[in-house]
């Protein structure tokens, strides 16, 4: 693994080709059971280009209300699907952290689809680092300081890369900038799957 910034733990190539398999068809069994939905921006009400779906107790939802944490899916009702035991396995490898994650928010970018620069603060437990694992086309990956204005760098993240925000970098500014199309044929239609493992509520 490569220490990118303090906090920042860069693991390329983190699952091989037969793992990443493995995690699709996980990923395509929860999105049947959970359907990926397309969050709305508070207030505006304005569509995300990247649409979503979890996995495990909790999941992150936004809409025209807010952002949070819930138990069942915004269009369904449904509790979120149990979390594979292959994304507890790379939690407990990676996190360094005691406790069991209670939220794995799937992100599905389609070509053209971005993330703007934010912060992950609506969760109650910062002492958890946030896991994140990519699959399908490469993504351009922005991220930067505590202040939004700091600078920032970029990261190529790969199909198969592992990358943790811990410690001093659990409140970084963090964002998509864009997809590299064609980099990968893991997805048979393109685009990118990003997963990230979550401690929500307080450790007790
Ligand atoms: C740094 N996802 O879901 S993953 C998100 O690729 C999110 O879909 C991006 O930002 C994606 O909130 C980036 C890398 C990542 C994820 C969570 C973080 C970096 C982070 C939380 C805190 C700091
Ligand atoms: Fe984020």
């Amino acid at each position: 693994s490569l220490t990118l910034a303090p906090g920042v733990t860069y693991y390329p190539a983190y699952l091989d080709r037969p793992a990443q398999e493995d995690l699709l068809a996980a990923i395509r069994e929860i999105t049947r059971a959970a359907p990926l939905y397309t969050p709305r921006m508070p207030k505006t009400g304005k569509p995300f280009s990247v649409r979503m779906t979890n996995c495990g107790p909790l999941g992150w939802v936004s809409d025209e209300t807010g952002y949070r944490y819930q138990p069942t899916h915004p269009e369904t009702g449904a509790p979120w699907p149990e979390m594979p035991a292959m994304l507890r396995a790379a939690w407990d490898e990676l996190s360094g952290y005691p406790h069991p994650p209670d939220a794995c928010l799937i992100n599905f970018y389609e070509p053209g689809a971005r993330m703007g620069l934010h912060q992950d603060k609506d969760e109650e437990e910062f002492a958890a680092p946030v896991v994140s694992l990519s699959l399908g086309d490469t993504a351009l990956f922005r991220y930067g300081g505590l202040d939004r204005k700091d600078p920032t760098r970029s990261v190529r993240l790969r199909s198969g890369d592992a990358i943790v925000f811990g410690g001093p970098a659990r409140l970084i500014h963090h964002g998509i900038d864009r997809l590299i199309a064609g980099s990968s044929d893991l997805l048979p239609q393109g685009g990118r799957l990003n997963l990230t493992l979550r401690k929500v509520g307080r450790a007790l």
